[in-house]
C-alpha cells in the first residue's frame, strides 16, 4: 500500500507582517524593529525609519489582503499562516489599551480567509517586536516583556475566539542566539553581550510563550499552540566521532528550545552548558511552573543543512539561514548560499517526531530565487520559475516519505507564497512566491501581482493532495 498525505492535511503558505503588510505608520501602528532595519542582518539598526527601508510599503498587503487572499484561495490553501504585528495592536508594546483600528484590520483579514474556507495558523512575535520595547526595556532582556507579550496574547486570543485556532508563540524561537536583536529585541552586538544576558532573554521568551500557551487554552480549550524552531540539521563533516558530537553538540543548543516547549523544564544537557559558561539565570518557582504549560504540536522552518567539525580550520565556513555552519561539499546552495538538502527535511521530521512524539507543522520552507518576469501567463505576464517547483517537488517528496516512515504531519505552508520583502537582507530581489509583485529593490515598480509558473503547479499539488509530485 502506498502512504501519501493524510485526509485534512493542511497545504498552505506563510508570510510575516513586517515582510508584507507595509502601512508601516497607518492606523495607529506603532514602529517594530524592522522598521529601523533597512539593511536585515548586515548592518545595525538606524535611528528611525529611513526611506530606503522595503518594509515601510512591503508589498502593500496592509491594502490588498482581500486580492492576495483570492489568489491563494486560487490555489486552493487551506491553511494560511501570518503574523499579527505586535505594533499595530500595541503600538509601544507597554500600552495598556490595545489598538482598535489595528484589531479590525484583522477581523477584516479573517473575514476574508473566512470566505473561502482557509485555516488561519497565528503567529504572535514574528521577529517585529515593538521598537519602544526594544530601546525603553533592552528588549527580552527585560522581564517585564513577560507581561507585555501576554497581555497582547490574551488581547488578540479573546478577540478572535473562535475564529483562529492555530497559535504559534515566537518565530523561530532559537534564533536569539544568533540575531539578538531581530529575535530578541535586544539592541547590541552578539559579540557584545554576555552569555548569562542572552540566556536570560532567551528564558523570559520561553516562560512568556508557556504563559501564552496557558492563557490560549484557557480561552478556549480548542485552541491548539505551537513552538517554531529554526531547524537545520546537522552532519558531521566527517565520519570522525568528534565531529559526530560536534554536530550533536550544535544540535543540543537548538533542541533546548523544543525540549522546554514539550517537556516543561531546562535539559540536563542545557544545565551542563550553562554550568560550564558560567551562566546563572533568574528562574523562580513560578517559572517553573509556567513551564509546565506545554504546547500542543511543533512547527519549524525548514531551508538548508548544515555540516560541522571539531577542528574550527575544518572546512569552509559558509552563510545561511541565520544560522551558518561548516560547507557541506556533497551540496549545492541556493543564489544566496543556502545548501539545497531535501533529504535534511526527511532526518528533521523522522528526528523531532521520535524525539519528541507531538504532531509537527512545516510552517516554511522555499526557495529564495531572481526571477525574471517574461510575457505569457494567464496575466500577460510570468515567470517559467522551474528551479523552484524543483526544489518545492523535492521537498515535498521527502516529506511524503517521512509521513510513510511514520512521522504525524499536520500541514505545510510554503515560506512566501507571494513575493515579499526578504528578512536577512531586505530585498525584492530574493524571491520565494508563486505570485510575481512588481516591486524592486530600489522600491520602484507598480505592486501589481502576476502568476507564475509555480503558482499552477502548486495548485495541482494542493488538488491531488500530493499526488501530481513527481520522484
Ligand atoms: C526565516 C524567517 C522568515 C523568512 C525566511 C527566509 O528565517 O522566519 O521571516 O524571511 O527565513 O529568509 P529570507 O527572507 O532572509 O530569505
Amino acid at each position: 500500500m502506498t502512504i501519501t498525505f493524510p485526509d485534512g492535511f493542511l497545504w498552505g503558505g506563510a508570510t510575516a507582517a513586517n515582510q508584507i503588510e507595509g502601512a508601516y505608520n497607518e492606523d495607529g501602528k506603532g514602529l517594530s524593529i524592522r522598521d529601523v532595519l533597512p539593511h536585515g542582518l548586515q548592518a545595525p539598526p538606524t535611528e528611525g525609519p529611513t526611506a530606503d527601508n522595503l518594509t515601510l510599503t512591503g508589498i502593500d498587503h496592509y491594502h490588498r489582503y482581500a486580492e492576495d487572499i483570492a489568489l491563494f484561495a486560487e490555489m486552493g490553501f487551506t491553511v494560511y499562516r501570518f503574523s499579527i504585528a505586535w505594533s499595530r495592536i500595541f503600538p509601544h508594546g507597554d500600552d495598556t489599551e490595545p489598538n482598535e483600528e489595528g484589531l479590525a484590520f484583522y477581523d477584516r483579514l479573517l473575514d476574508e480567509l473566512e470566505k473561502y474556507g482557509i485555516e488561519p495558523l497565528v503567529t504572535l512575535s514574528h521577529y517585529e517586536t515593538p521598537l519602544h520595547l526594544a530601546r525603553a526595556y533592552g528588549g527580552w532582556r527585560n522581564r517585564k516583556l513577560i507581561d507585555f507579550f501576554t497581555r497582547f496574547a490574551r488581547t488578540v486570543m479573546q478577540r478572535y475566539h473562535g475564529r483562529i485556532r492555530y497559535w504559534l508563540t515566537f518565530n523561530e524561537v532559537n534564533a536569539i542566539l544568533h540575531n539578538p536583536f531581530t529575535a530578541g529585541g535586544i539592541e547590541a552586538p552578539r559579540q557584545q553581550l554576555s552569555e548569562t544576558e542572552l540566556y536570560q532573554a532567551v528564558h523570559h521568551e520561553l516562560v512568556a510563550s508557556a504563559l501564552a500557551t496557558k492563557i490560549a487554552h484557557e480561552v478556549d480549550p480548542a485552541n491548539q499552540v505551537g513552538c517554531m524552531i529554526l531547524a537545520v540539521p546537522r552532519y558531521g563533516l566527517t565520519p570522525h566521532p568528534d565531529d559526530q558530537r560536534k554536530a550533536q553538540y550544535e544540535a543540543q543548543l537548538d533542541y533546548t528550545f523544543g525540549d522546554i516547549h514539550v517537556r516543561g523544564e531546562y535539559p540536563g544537557y542545557t544545565q551542563r552548558y550553562f554550568r560550564d559558561h558560567g551562566i546563572d539565570l533568574e528562574i523562580t518557582d513560578a517559572d517553573r511552573e509556567a513551564l509546565q504549560h506545554t504546547v500542543d504540536f511543533v512547527s519549524f522552518s525548514y531551508y538548508m543543512s548544515v555540516a560541522e567539525a571539531a577542528d574550527p580550520a575544518a572546512g569552509e565556513r559558509g552563510g545561511g539561514n541565520i544560522i551558518g555552519g561548516v560547507v557541506n561539499p556533497t551540496l549545492e546552495a541556493s543564489d544566496w548560499g543556502w545548501q539545497v538538502d531535501p533529504v535534511g527535511l526527511r532526518i528533521i521530521l523522522n528526528d523531532y517526531w521520535d524525539r519528541w512524539r507531538k504532531p509537527l507543522f512545516i510552517v516554511e520552507n522555499g526557495l529564495g530565487a531572481t526571477d525574471e518576469l517574461i510575457d505569457g501567463g494567464p496575466d500577460g505576464r510570468t515567470v517559467d520559475d522551474d528551479y523552484r517547483i524543483a526544489y518545492l517537488n523535492d521537498h515535498l517528496v521527502q516529506v511524503r516519505e517521512a509521513i510513510a516512515d511514520g512521522v504525524g504531519l499536520l500541514g505545510y505552508t510554503a515560506w512566501g507564497p507571494i513575493d515579499l520583502v526578504s528578512m536577512s537582507t531586505v530585498q525584492m530581489s530574493k524571491r520565494y512566491g508563486f505570485i510575481y509583485v512588481d516591486r524592486n529593490d530600489d522600491g520602484s515598480g507598480t505592486l501589481s501581482r502576476y502568476r507564475k509558473k509555480s503558482f499552477d503547479w502548486y495548485r495541482q499539488v494542493i488538488a491531488t493532495n500530493g499526488g501530481s509530485l513527481r520522484d
